[in-house]
């Protein structure tokens, strides 16, 4: 049998928290044959909420699931972690400002990342999910100093997902047949989900569709989509938001399938003039357990104005960050 990886989850009494956890006991986040240790991070008003999910994990009786623990102290839950998955964050309350904001998030990351650089296995994976995801990542990435940057990123894997789905219905083809799309940026309204190098069966996708869908619809849709899930559901997307978790670190830890790519927020090596070291969404293979941007494509003046744009409010979420001491 395979030695097991700890997967260490924040926030997991949350809403995505509990969908994602029984999936990630069930063996979809790795594969079918490791077996997982959980550690389940809450607030100490929440721990007894994990603790009736971890009670329920207990019950699915899954084979794959060999230990399972409930704290509310960073430094256990990071303790010896092989994978962070940081979805607890402050969420934005009625009147707060984008710096009250960065500031709370600063709070919890923070001292994650303190933990993780303190305590967590030498090839810790550390993927923020919680709200603003790029800047939290890049405020954990600050703390943890001797833990290499380029395992710091941020989830964008829902909205790439999203992108998917929209152009998979506008052409009526399957997901399976649509390859290289990418988002670019922020995990924000100013994210650009990007079409002009994807292909569908072999042809350019942007191509196949209306140059004024792309502008009108496919982006708005795309970028306002958990705006559209939250007037629909009266809650903010949970189990999609699980599943591009899931999705996000499986493909980590598995690769990308020769000839295609995925998006996540990675650390900047200053590629297509993104200042180096922010957390920024790019087209990405995983080859190696090691997440790489694609090098080498042509952005046109359309795509370069809107990776411009996301890209300056991630500088400006960073400057912020700075001021208040937190990177
Ligand atoms: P919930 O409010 O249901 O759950 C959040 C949980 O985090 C709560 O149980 C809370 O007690 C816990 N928490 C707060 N501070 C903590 C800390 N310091 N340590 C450990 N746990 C802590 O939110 P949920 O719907 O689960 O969403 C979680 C986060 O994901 C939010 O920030 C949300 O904005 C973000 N999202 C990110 C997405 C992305 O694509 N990157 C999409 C979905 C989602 O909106």
């Amino acid at each position: 049998t395979r030695s097991p990886v700890t997967v260490t989850v924040t926030g997991a009494a949350g809403q995505i928290g509990y969908a994602l956890l029984f999936r990630i006991a069930s063996g979809q986040l790795i594969d079918a044959e490791t077996p997982i240790k959980l550690r389940l991070l809450e607030i100490p008003k929440a721990v007894t909420a994990a603790e009736g999910t971890a009670m329920e994990l207990t019950d699915c009786a899954f084979p794959l699931l060999s230990d399972i623990e409930v704290t509310d102290d960073a430094r256990k839950a990071f303790d010896g972690t092989n994978i962070a998955m940081l979805v607890g964050a402050r969420p934005r309350s009625q009147g707060m400002e984008r710096g009250d904001l960065l500031e709370a998030n600063g709070g919890i990351f923070k001292p994650q990342g303190e933990a993780i650089n303190a305590g967590a296995a030498s090839d810790v994976r550390v993927l923020a999910v919680g709200n603003p995801a790029n800047t939290n990542a890049l405020i954990t990435q600050a703390h943890a100093p001797d833990v290499p940057a380029e395992r710091f990123t941020a989830m964008t894997r829902l909205d790439h997902n999203r992108a998917l789905a929209q152009l998979a219905a506008k052409l009526g083809v399957s997901v399976a047949e649509i390859r290289r799309l990418a988002i670019w940026g922020n995990h924000s309204a100013t994210q650009y989900p990007d079409i002009f190098h994807a292909d569908v069966g072999g042809e350019n996708a942007a191509e196949q569709v209306e140059q004024d869908w792309i502008r009108d619809d496919f982006i708005p849709t795309v970028s306002k989509r958990g705006a559209a899930i939250i007037e629909a559901r009266g809650a903010s997307s949970a189990a999609s938001a699980a599943n591009a978790a899931i999705d996000h670190v499986h493909t980590w830890v598995n690769g990308t399938d020769e000839g295609d790519w995925t998006s996540a927020g990675v650390v900047s090596d200053g590629s297509y003039g993104v200042p180096e070291g922010l957390i920024s969404s790019f087209p990405v293979t995983a080859r190696d357990g090691r997440y790489e941007i694609v090098q080498g494509l042509d952005i046109d003046a359309f795509s370069r104005e809107r990776i411009d744009a996301s890209v300056q409010e991630l500088t400006e979420e960073r400057d912020t960050v700075r001021r208040l001491g937190l990177v």
